[in-house]
């Protein structure tokens, strides 16, 4: 095979790859290897020594990645990123001993991070979103998802998926925006659930869609939010769209949201804290990914963690998050949530890794360009300082992240 780098932008050797590509060795790793980069795109995987011959001979730039694991950019598939203000005070008023339940049916909780959000400028927004992003991004993040779903009017909603959207034209990141019109409902239409149901799913997600706002639709669909059929109008409204579907099922109980997920070929059904065993068989027969959530079961001091044998047995593939939201979830940590994952709900460092990677690109559906190292797939990956890749998950509150390449530049 005649080979050549003449049209390579850049190369990165010394280096171990972990590509996450499913096969025998374990994280797809390859020791001592080599990864060139042309325009966003991975143009070739080889050796190290190949690797800098190739790179000399066409004068191509060499980065010495120094022994570094180099990974695909990790990918946060659930957040919450926008919003306004926080809930310390709660965080307080719980630990004197209100619940989760109480504090919300006082007005606080999701309704008053919704005021917070109505009252806050597109501006402030924006500045504190990509505040948080940063964080992630630190960690090797090169892919995140956020949702609306604080805003609970037609305005606000679509100002939030507008910042959501913006976040990409500030930072060197990718963002995957998700219309959750189903995450409360707001204190004016108390009396009129019905009315706030038709509008979120009609016309306010209509004009979300024509602009080109959302890349899918998520409900909360439980007990303290909204119900099957109502989460059945959404998702009805959104297949007429073309827009995918994901859900918040499980967290608190389990009313058969994951089998209403696979109904309708979700990309994903997160949380899953609550879930049977037909829940997980049917997942699996439509390839929904299970994203699990653990700085939310952490903070609300929950006790059952999620069915993962039975997800392993029936197949279902398995993403991770950080769910970063104010009330259940304040974490700008992916590795801080890969590290829970395993201690946690038992997950393997590296069902763990392949849940921030390519499972999580799967439940994003951009798996057929990110998610894995392979040549033709995007340029996004992370340099970490490691003895293997287990220790992402191992060690707390460390970043060894050293390095990141986002659509084939390096970042600052
Ligand atoms: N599940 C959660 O954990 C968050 N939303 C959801 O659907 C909670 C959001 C909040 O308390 O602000
Ligand atoms: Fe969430």
């Amino acid at each position: 095979m005649t080979e050549t780098a003449l049209d390579w932008d850049g190369v990165w050797v010394g280096a171990h790859l972990a590509t996450m590509v499913p096969g025998e060795d374990p994280y797809g790793s390859l020791g001592d290897a080599a990864i060139a980069v042309r325009g966003e795109r991975i143009a070739w995987i080889g050796t190290a020594a190949q690797g800098a011959r190739l790179a000399a001979s066409a004068g191509v730039r060499v980065h010495d990645a120094a022994g570094a694991w180099i990974l695909p950019g990790l990918i946060d598939c659930h957040t919450h990123l926008v919003h306004g203000g926080d809930r310390v005070a709660e965080f307080e008023q719980r630990l004197r001993g209100a619940s989760y339940e109480e504090i919300a049916r006082a007005g606080g909780g999701i309704q008053s991070t919704v005021r917070a959000t109505r009252e806050a400028s597109t501006q402030e927004l924006a500045t504190s979103a990509a505040r948080r992003a940063r964080r992630l991004m630190a960690e090797g993040v090169t892919t995140i998802e956020v949702k609306s779903g604080y805003g609970l009017d037609r305005r606000t909603e679509r100002r939030m998926l507008e910042v959501a959207r913006g976040l990409e034209r500030e930072l060197p990141v990718s963002v995957r925006t998700t219309y959750l019109g189903l995450h409360a409902l707001p204190a004016e239409y108390r009396d009129d659930r019905d009315a706030y149901v038709a509008a979120a799913c009609g016309p306010w997600l209509e004009e979300i869609a024509a602009a080109g706002l959302a890349d899918g639709v998520d409900a909360f669909c439980e007990s303290i939010a909204f119900t099957i059929e109502e989460t059945r109008r959404l998702f009805d409204a959104a297949r007429r769209l073309g827009l995918p579907v994901r859900i918040h099922a499980g967290q608190l109980h389990d009313i058969g949201a994951a089998e209403l997920a696979a109904q309708y070929g979700a990309q994903s059904a997160d949380h899953l804290e609550y879930l049977g065993e037909q829940g997980a068989r049917r997942l699996a027969a439509a390839g929904t990914v299970a994203v699990l959530l653990p700085c939310a079961y952490f903070t609300l001091r929950q006790r059952d963690p999620p069915p993962v044998a039975a997800l392993r047995a029936a197949g279902v593939p398995i993403a991770v998050a950080t769910d970063c939201n104010p009330g259940t979830s304040p974490c700008t940590s992916l590795l801080l949530a890969l590290a829970m994952s395993c201690t946690l709900f038992g997950l393997t460092p590296e069902e763990a890794l392949r849940g921030a990677t390519v499972n999580a690109a799967r439940a994003l559906g951009v798996a057929a360009d990110r998610g894995t190292l392979e040549v033709g797939k995007r340029a996004d990956f992370a340099l970490y300082r490691l003895g293997r890749p287990a220790e992402l998950c191992y060690a707390l509150g460390a970043n060894p992240c050293i390095g990141v390449v986002h659509r084939g530049r390096p970042r600052d």
